[in-house]
């Protein structure tokens, strides 16, 4: 009897030790992309988009970032506003639940590059830091710029006053 118990006290041992070592690193990134549009140049806007696994036994929330080619960098959602889709920064960060995947994509949640400080064009690539509460932030070099696929959705408009105002309505939801 007694090595049996022996034998169970060490397996719960070796199994309370594997999770732990998996929420180290809980965040995957993947399939990451910065959108290249008219807007893409000195002091206009992109965004980041990708999917975001948590991979942890724990809640972690997407708090922000930073690139060498946006001064500001937010975490904006799709919000239904007056009849019309509208980003907005999502205050407190995009949370992904313990377990689940977090999609970032054109006409959802993305990470908005601001106030760019050199143009983004199709082929580009640069580097930029996912900051995370609940996790280490995560630097991602080499990330591919291209037009989105999904149309422009976000920052469509008829005309450009149109999109002044919109830009408008984003800075002072902050
Ligand atoms: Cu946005």
């Amino acid at each position: 009897m007694r090595k049996i118990a022996v034998l169970i006290a060490s397996l719960l041992v070796l199994a309370g030790c594997a999770p732990i070592g998996d929420s180290e690193d809980g965040m995957e990134l993947g399939e990451l992309w910065v959108k290249s549009s008219e807007m893409s140049m000195v002091g206009g806007m992109s965004a980041v988009y990708g999917t975001l696994t948590n991979n942890s036994d724990r809640d972690i929330t997407l708090i922000g970032g930073t690139t060498s080619v946006a001064n500001i960098v937010e975490v904006h959602q799709m919000m239904m506003m007056d009849g019309e889709m509208k980003m907005q920064k999502i205050d407190g960060g995009l949370l992904i639940p313990a377990g689940q995947t977090v999609l970032l994509e054109p006409g959802g949640n993305h990470l908005m590059l601001m106030d760019l400080v050199s143009d983004v064009l199709a082929g580009d690539q640069i580097t930029v830091t996912f900051e995370f509460d609940g996790n280490a932030d995560v630097v991602v070099d080499g990330m591919t710029a291209k037009p989105s696929v999904g149309g422009d959705e976000e920052y469509h408009s008829t005309d450009m006053g149109k999109t002044d105002m919109d830009m408008t309505d984003m800075e002072t939801s902050n």
